[in-house]
């Protein structure tokens, strides 16, 4: 990442009325929340249809309620980082005119301070019930076992997840849409580009008129890349208060 970029970035970012970013689980690497297609992938030991689809779960619930122990365990242990609470700076400075859209289910955005979160793939936090489908916020201090029943109508508990193959909920898909169509700027941090209809907001923010600038934030280039204005290449929890401080 050059100064150069960094510059460019500020400007636009500053210039700009409406700001959205998308997270993907890259904005909590360095939290020690594992990410998806490292080779120390999250997946690891599972197929991903095996814990992260309906069928898997129809198929294993215990196991997938293993899987996602597991990972409300590790969530319990990690903190935001600077990453983090850079993007609660970048709120706090468009207020109501600022949306962060997560693909990240550990909650990590709001721990840090931020509000206005659209979590399009769901939170480890929730549980839904397959009998009275009501969501439930258990946060993520209890294990919930591998066969939790709802409390209210005893029946079958799934994590508050979207899963391959499901739909994104209007409530937060829409929104999603809307804040992607209507930025100035689109700051992409830490994702591979590779999920969609998640991934589908970058090139909807590049091909409206006008164009909103993206500024994409990873350590690599990715499927986002050849849409981005300008690529600040690190770590984001160093490259994102390096932006928010380069704002001035
Ligand atoms: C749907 C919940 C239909 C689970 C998740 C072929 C082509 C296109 C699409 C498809 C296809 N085949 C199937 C599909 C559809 C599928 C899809 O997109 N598949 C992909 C794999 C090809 N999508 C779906 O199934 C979606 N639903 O399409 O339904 C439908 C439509 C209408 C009506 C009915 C049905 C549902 C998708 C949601 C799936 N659920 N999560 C869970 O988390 O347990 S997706 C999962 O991947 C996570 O949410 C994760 O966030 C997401 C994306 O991964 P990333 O966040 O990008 O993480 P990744 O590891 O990939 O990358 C990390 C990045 O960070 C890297 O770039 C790395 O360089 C960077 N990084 C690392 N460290 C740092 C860093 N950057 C900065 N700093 C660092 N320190
Ligand atoms: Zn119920």
């Amino acid at each position: 990442m050059t100064d150069d970029d960094l510059t460019r970035a500020a400007d636009w970012l500053r210039a700009a009325d409406r700001v959205c970013v998308l997270t993907g689980a890259g904005v909590s690497a360095e939290s020690g929340v594992p990410t998806f297609r490292a080779s120390d992938g999250l997946w690891e030991g599972h197929r991903i249809e095996d814990v992260a689809s309906p069928d898997g779960f129809e198929r294993d619930p215990k196991l997938v309620w293993q899987f996602y122990n597991a990972r409300r365990a590790n969530a319990r242990t990690v903190e935001p980082n600077p990453g983090h609470l850079a993007l609660v700076a970048l709120e706090r400075r468009w207020g109501e005119r600022f949306t962060l859209v997560t693909q990240n289910v550990d909650g990590l955005h709001r721990t840090a301070g931020s509000t206005n979160v659209l979590e399009i793939h769901g939170s480890l936090h929730r549980t839904r019930c397959l009998g009275c489908n009501r969501v439930t916020d258990r946060n993520i201090q209890e294990d919930l076992g591998d066969e939790p029943a709802c409390p209210k109508c005893y029946g079958q508990l799934r994590p508050d997840i979207v899963w391959f193959g499901e739909a994104l909920p209007e409530s937060v898909w829409l929104p999603s849409l809307n804040a992607a169509y209507g930025c100035n700027v689109l700051l992409v941090v830490g994702t591979s580009a590779v999920v969609h209809p998640a991934a589908s907001l970058v090139p909807i923010a590049k091909r409206k008129q006008p164009a909103a600038r993206v500024i994409e934030v990873n350590l690599t280039r990715t499927e986002a890349s050849q849409m981005a204005d300008v690529g600040l290449y690190g770590p984001s929890g160093v490259v994102l208060p390096k932006l928010v401080e380069r704002l001035g």
